[in-house]
């Protein structure tokens, strides 16, 4: 995807201005270019082809952003946890903490165990503050790589912590 994206961003201009049909030397680029899309005419203008790769790219951009892990907070059968408990993500994914049983929750990272230099209020909820309906979610990118440890400040006690490594 990131070489698609790539060949994009350098190509689009050089057809911005050429007419339909005109002689180009890049055909076979803009061959290569248009044969992820199926559908898309061979006979198909120039400015066609511009519009349907930049939708291609769009795509491709929103299906990074929409990548994401959801983790629950308290487990279908009543335990009080984060489910899962331990997890991996990469840098900048996001992190959809969601309220699913034996709330309230909340979702605290703990300043002893977070990579050297974040901050731990900066990416969790205030220790006062509580997810109190189902469904109603916490959302957290994390981009420095290492380990870190949360907890649910009203369940800490009773075992609900996890932890996350970006990498
Ligand atoms: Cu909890």
């Amino acid at each position: 995807m990131a070489t698609m994206t790539t060949s994009v961003a350098i190509t689009i201009p050089s057809f911005t201005g050429l007419k339909t049909g005109a002689s180009c030397p890049r055909l076979a680029t803009f061959k290569a270019l248009a044969a992820p899309a199926p559908m898309l005419s061979i006979n198909a203008s120039l400015k066609e082809v511009g519009v349907a790769v930049a939708a291609t790219a769009a795509s491709a951009m929103l299906a990074s952003n929409a990548l994401a892990i959801e983790v629950l907070l308290g487990g279908s059968d009543g335990t009080l946890a984060f489910v899962p408990s331990e997890f991996s993500v990469a840098p900048g994914e996001k992190i959809v903490f969601k309220n699913n049983a034996g709330f309230p929750h909340n979702v605290v990272f703990d300043e002893d165990s977070v990579p050297a230099g974040v901050d731990a209020g900066k990416i969790s909820m205030s220790e006062e503050d509580l997810l109190n309906a189902p469904g109603e979610v916490y959302a957290v990118t994390l981009d420095a790589k290492g380990t870190y440890s949360f907890y649910c400040s009203p369940h800490q006690g009773a075992g609900m912590v996890g932890k996350v490594t970006v990498n």
